[in-house]
């Protein structure tokens, strides 16, 4: 399957590892729910052994997943949460730090600072995309810089190659959340990083109906790290979940496609409305990094945010007033989320942390369904309307 394509991997990859393995002929990798399997001495187990260590379903979308983001290793978790507490878990020791971009997933910001920072870690966050402050905030005991590009909500890039370059001279892993872009657009492991991270209850699913997470890595003894931190804690994925991830990542590129044909227009859409004071998404020509987001991906995805004009009291009354918008946190689905992430994703930052990061009270952030365009941009319009 090497020398596939993405979409031809995303289709065939995951069940060809079970077509191998198997004799029951299954085009379709199915769902393994043993959670052991026999022995036939003591001598010789087989290549399954107990279900949290691998399981046959897992291991067929562990396997898929590392084709697509360009892998040796990949590893499916329980949620994103989790599979980002095995790299935590896996690189650090008391007394470590981190460095972070100053804008990211409120979540991840939540677990470094109230679960990671009472085992000693310590962490700040920083504008990466400037040399002097990044270089600045190493210190000799740095050892992970945690970048998402974009970034969520605020949608800034990150230079994945050039950050790398400066943060390896002092033995930094870089790690990548890739979750917005997906391996569809973008591969952060072939532009210098060190570890990707997924939450795959996004587009990964793809459906809004399946939590999980995913690490992905080149490098055997990272690997084997994490392949141990995951067995000892247990966060993995069940075979069913599996399963349904399997089934989303086939059409995950026909998706992405779709999700950014979608998101385009209705950025555009947005940057003309007279309601709408500032629109952020890479692929607009006047996003300050729109060159960048060129050269480093292929593809600029189906997030968007963007600030209303009249604070909270227009927020509030545009996200109740759309009737084809769901609001909801997460994203990725084929259906169109809408969020106040100030309230909402990002609560779990106090106010000064959400100022520091951009998070105002007139943002407003979109995960752009499939849905057709003109039923969205008809459903903004009379909820602009209404304001
Ligand atoms: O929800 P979970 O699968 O555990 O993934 C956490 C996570 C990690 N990284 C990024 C970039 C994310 O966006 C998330 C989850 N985010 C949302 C639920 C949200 O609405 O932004």
């Amino acid at each position: 399957m090497k020398n596939y394509r993405n979409e031809t991997i995303a289709v065939r990859f995951g069940d060809t590892v079970n077509q191998k393995s198997l004799y029951s002929q299954d085009v379709v990798t199915p769902i393994h729910l043993s959670s052991t399997n026999y022995w036939k001495q003591i001598d010789q187990p087989g290549p399954y052994e107990y279900i949290r260590s691998q399981n046959p379903t897992r291991h067929a979308l562990e396997q898929q997943l590392a084709a697509l983001e360009h892998a040796n290793h990949a590893f499916a978790f329980a949620s994103g949460q989790a599979a980002e507490t095995a790299v935590l878990l896996s690189i650090l020791k008391n007394g470590d730090h981190i460095i972070g971009y100053d804008d990211l997933y409120g979540g991840t910001k939540r677990l470094i600072n109230s679960v990671f920072n009472n085992f000693g870690i310590s962490a700040n966050y920083v504008d990466v995309t400037k040399e002097d402050i990044l270089e600045k905030s190493i210190r000799p005991n740095t050892k992970i810089i945690w970048l998402e590009s974009p970034t969520n909500p605020l949608m800034k890039l990150a230079d994945i190659s050039a950050i790398s370059k400066i943060v390896h001279k002092h033995g930094i892993l870089v790690v990548v959340d890739n979750t917005f872009l997906t391996p569809y657009l973008q591969n952060p492991l072939d532009l210098g990083a060190d570890i990707v991270v997924h939450s795959g209850t996004k587009y990964f699913g793809g459906h809004s109906d399946v939590l999980n997470g995913a690490v992905m890595i080149n490098d055997k003894v990272l690997s084997d790290q994490i392949r141990h931190v995951q067995n000892s804690t247990g966060g993995v994925l069940s075979p069913f979940d599996s399963y349904l991830v399997l089934r989303g990542l086939k059409t995950l590129p026909i998706r992405m496609e779709a999700h950014e044909r979608n998101a385009r227009k209705l950025a555009e859409y947005l940057q003309k409305h007279c309601k709408v004071q500032k629109v952020f998404y890479p692929g607009l020509t006047d996003h300050p990094q729109y060159e960048l987001a060129k050269k480093q991906a292929r593809g600029f995805g189906g997030m968007i945010s963007f600030e209303i004009r009249g604070g909270l009291d227009a927020a509030k009354k545009f996200l109740g007033s759309l009737e084809l918008f769901i609001l909801a946190e997460s994203l990725g689905g084929v259906e169109s989320l809408i969020e106040h992430p100030a309230l909402m994703t990002h609560a779990s930052l106090t106010k000064e942390e959400q100022i520091l990061a951009g998070i105002s009270e007139s943002l407003i952030r979109v995960s752009v369904g499939i849905e057709h365009i003109d039923d969205l941009i008809e459903d903004m319009n009379q909820a602009f309307d209404c304001i």
